[in-house]
């Protein structure tokens, strides 16, 4: 979230596309309603109706993997009307620059795409730049080739006509929205966009979210309090294992993941480090590589000098066309390239789609070591219904894991709030938490290296590992410390002695940190005593806090504990607040009050100051961006799997770039296929959590809703001769499962291209494990995926229903 939860109730419109905010984030809710009792409107489009649509102002039905229309179509709309925010568009966004003269788009796709290994060579998605390297730019946003322009261009296309053939939102519908989240585009008003899965699991996932960032930065509002992006994190503690990096693509503190060719530190550096020409430019990653060897520093301590690059060799690289992604890794299996691996503290079985191969996969397995509270598809694949167990090879282990009240720790809200988790009882049994685990059996294997040898033992050898688990002193080390002796503003930190921000990091060894971002987080400033700040329960506040219900000193958050990002956006070039009544900054002549801001340095109008997209080589607001893998513009693309065969407004159906596999088990219908008519989209539910490995062994959990269902419409129940509390057939051409039907106005056709397509919708929390509550929907969903992220498309894809033919067919 650029923002946080409290944030939202400053807000004037509030716009949910993707997320069913009051069941699955009820925190978020909580403000929600208070903004809506503020007079906020509240608008919610989601093909589903629900607890969130029923708190909205309205809620607005569209088909399954059409957002980029919708929000493209939004963009259009704003341009057109004359709806955006003049100012900070020309001042704060990119939209002034020109853009290189090698850039086009035709026929849906943007230059430099190679057929071959369906990927772009961005070589165009460039800037001109003038003598200095500094990129040109047209402040009247007036020259054909500014980002502006191009954009304008773009969306152009994007009619209302079409919009409403192609998403199913009736052009009335669409005006409404687009009219009343456009208005917080006057200066003084803020808008917040909140999504969350009905955005991301798409094959255009990465770009539905882009979409946003085009619509908040042409409103002017990102900064702003009541305005942002909120990205409602999934399970605790998605956000803070992002940031820790659960995710194989970056290093702790989004640092990129080193690949083969970078084969030395320098290289890595030389790589990854952006250089900016324009002094006006913060170019915040600028400091990389003093993070990248603080954590080089965190991970081999003293073995990590500046001859051997920190270490640098001994952490492992990955190629560049490679993608270490749960679908690939479940495709390797399939294909027998994998021997065995640990799988903790998830349910694989369950919750990847495609879940034939995923199962299937596992039985190619050497060993499987599960660690998990309760027996689950993935622990017990081995005996699954119609395997005989006989046949399996895999050795399985079942480690007994500690449940989260068992154990103590930091989580990590949307907002980005390091919040301490204490331990309320000593785990049970066996049990350990999974750090214990993890500690114990990474100190096994370096006895082992230390007894036997073995190949290539220095980068287990050479860590700076810890004899035993501690959370605690996990967090100090994330915060980080000096080594050595090191003044900072005439200060003396002495060697040991935690550093207070991200800021003293250094690129020399002087410094550790496990995680930049969390470097303020756990000080220091008195030798000798150590402040944990996600333990602070302190609700004081200033007066310009208090208005914005900002609580700068209740636990801590990261940057800095900046609780609203790109804050400098909030001010004009006098740093004078858009939204006097709801500051965020402001200058006072000689220093900012409200939030901390983004960088210390004065106004922009005194010359000294930095443009306030810090984090951006060039400092500006995003319109253009060249960073994603499929295009600088976010461009509608069809589902991989649609029940459309002609695009509205473009040549190209699918995302050129989407991740496909081709195995035996990864068989895709056809754009438009007639044997799969329907439109299936998944979720989850208030009553159970995830894959259900946990609810469906909570009995009043399980008895609340107690198997799998289908949602669908009483037009489609009819077609197809159903009543609700009919046992259901649901086939896609990679599997069946058997359902009940719910027949529900929730659910509703659409028009689509003048004819009528039918949505149905289905939970994924009832497995095989639990008797009589059905099976994984995932059976039916494919292992295709966003080009950015590798996210799995759950959120849309082919089937058809049918009647079952008595309630023994469905085997439940
Ligand atoms: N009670 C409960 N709370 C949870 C969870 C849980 O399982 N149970 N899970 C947690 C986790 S891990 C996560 S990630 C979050 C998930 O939080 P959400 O993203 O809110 O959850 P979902 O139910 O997956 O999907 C949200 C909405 O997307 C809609 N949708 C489906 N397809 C589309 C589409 O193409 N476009 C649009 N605009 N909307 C679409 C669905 O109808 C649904 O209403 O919730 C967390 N909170
Ligand atoms: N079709 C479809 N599929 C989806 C989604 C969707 O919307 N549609 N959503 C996706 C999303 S967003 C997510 S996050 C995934 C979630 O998918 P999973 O990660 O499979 O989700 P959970 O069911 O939460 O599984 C977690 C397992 O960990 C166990 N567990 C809980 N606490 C602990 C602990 O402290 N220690 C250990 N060792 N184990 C513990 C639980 O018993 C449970 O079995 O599903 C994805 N799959
Ligand atoms: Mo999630």
């Amino acid at each position: 979230m650029t923002n946080h939860w409290i944030d939202l109730k400053n807000s004037d419109c509030i716009f949910i596309m993707g997320s069913n905010a009051a069941e699955h984030h009820p925190v978020s809710f909580k403000w929600i309603l208070r903004a809506k009792d503020r007079g906020a409107k509240l608008i919610h489009v989601d093909p589903k109706f629900s607890r969130t649509s029923a708190r909205c102002d309205f809620h607005i039905p569209l088909r399954s993997g059409t957002d980029l229309a919708f929000l493209g179509g939004f963009i259009n709309y704003i341009i057109e009307e004359n709806l955006y925010f003049k100012e900070y568009v020309a001042e704060y966004t990119n939209a002034s620059f020109i853009v290189d003269d090698g850039f086009k788009f035709k026929n849906g796709m943007f230059s430099g795409y190679n057929a071959d290994k369906r990927i772009y060579d961005k070589t165009t998605w460039a800037f001109k730049k003038d003598e200095n390297g500094v990129p040109l730019r047209d402040r009247t946003l007036q020259d054909k080739r500014c980002v502006f322009q191009l954009m304008k261009d773009h969306y152009s296309r994007y009619s209302l006509k079409k919009v409403s053939s192609i998403t199913g939102v009736s052009q009335e519908n669409l005006l409404k929205v687009w009219k009343t989240f456009g208005a917080t585009g006057k200066k003084g008003k803020a808008g917040a966009i909140c999504y969350a899965l009905g955005w991301t699991q798409h094959s255009v996932g990465v770009q539905n979210i882009r979409a946003s960032a085009l619509i908040q930065l042409l409103l002017g509002n990102i900064g702003v309090a009541g305005g942002g992006i909120e990205a409602l994190r999934g399970e605790p503690n998605v956000q803070g294992s992002t940031d820790h990096c659960i995710l194989w693509h970056i290093l702790p503190g989004y640092l990129p993941m080193p690949k083969a060719r970078w084969d030395s530190l320098e290289a890595y550096n030389k790589a990854c480090t952006p250089v900016s020409n324009d002094p006006q430019s913060a170019n915040w990653w600028q400091h990389r590589p003093a993070y990248m060897v603080s954590l080089l520093k965190g991970w081999y301590g003293d073995k990590g000098t500046k001859e051997n690059g920190f270490g640098y060799n001994w952490i492992p690289k990955a190629d560049d066309d490679g993608n270490y992604s749960y679908l690939y890794i479940f495709d390797r299996m399939y294909n027998n390239k994998i021997k065995g691996g640990f799988i903790w503290g998830t349910n694989p079985a369950q919750s990847v789609p495609n879940t034939n191969k995923v199962r299937k996969a596992l039985e190619n397995l050497d060993w499987a070591c599960f660690a998990e509270v309760h027996h689950t598809e993935s622990t017990d694949f081995w005996r699954r219904p119609g395997v005989d167990p006989a046949t399996i090879k895999t050795e399985c282990f079942l480690l007994p894991s500690a449940n989260r009240a068992e154990k103590a720790g930091s989580i990590t809200n949307s907002g980005r709030w390091q919040l301490w988790h204490y331990q309320a009882t000593k785990p049970q049994g066996q049990c350990l938490s999974l750090g214990d685990m993890c500690v114990k059996i990474t100190n096994a294997v370096r006895n082992l290296y230390r007894k036997e040898g073995g190949t290539y033992p220095e980068p287990l050898l050479n860590l700076d590992f810890p004899a035993y688990y501690d959370p605690e002193k996990v967090a100090q080390k994330c915060n980080g410390w000096f080594t050595r002796d090191t003044m900072i503003n005439g200060k003396l930190y002495k060697k040991g002695q935690q550093v207070p921000s991200f800021t003293a990091l250094k690129d020399d060894g002087s410094t550790v940190s496990l995680n930049w971002l969390y470097a303020g987080g756990y000080t220091e400033e008195e030798l000798g005593r150590k402040y944990n700040k996600s333990k602070r329960r302190d609700w004081s506040q200033t007066p310009e806090q208090a208005n914005i219900g900002l609580y700068p000193n209740y636990s801590w958050c990261w940057p800095v504990n900046r609780r609203i990002l790109y804050n400098r956006a909030s001010v004009d070039k006098n740093g004078q607040p858009w939204a006097p009544d709801k500051a965020v900054i402001r200058w006072d002549g000689s220093k900012w009050i409200g939030d901390v801001p983004d960088g210390g340095w004065p106004p922009l109008a005194t010359g000294k100051g930095r443009y306030p997209f810090i984090m951006h080589k060039e400092g500006h607001g995003q319109l253009f961006g060249p960073g994603r893998v499929e295009g600088p513009f976010p461009e509608h693309y069809e589902p991989v799997e649609t029940p459309v065969k002609k695009h509205p407004f473009s040549r190209q159906l699918n995302n050129p770039c989407a991740v496909i596999f081709d195995g035996e088990m990864d068989k895709l219908a056809a754009p438009g296929d007639k044997r799969f008519p329907i439109v299936l989209t998944t979720y989850s539910m208030t009553e159970h959590w995830c894959g259900g490995g946990e609810t469906r062994n909570t009995p009043v959990l399980l008895e609340a809703e107690p198997q799998l269902y289908v949602e669908m419409s009483p037009q489609l129940a009819e077609e197809k001769g159903i009543k609700n509390g009919d046992p259901v057939i649901v086939e896609s051409i990679r599997g069946r499962v058997e359902a009940i039907a719910m027949v529900t106005v929730r659910m509703r056709p659409l028009t689509i291209q003048g004819k009528t397509v039918h949505e149905v919708g289905m939970p994924f929390c009832f497995g095989w494990t639990t008797p009589g509550c059905g099976d994984s929907t995932n059976r039916l969903t494919p292992s295709v995926g966003d080009p950015n992220t590798t996210i799995p498309e759950y959120k849309a894809c082919l089937v058809n229903v049918r009647k079952a033919k008595s309630i023994k067919e469905l085997d439940i």
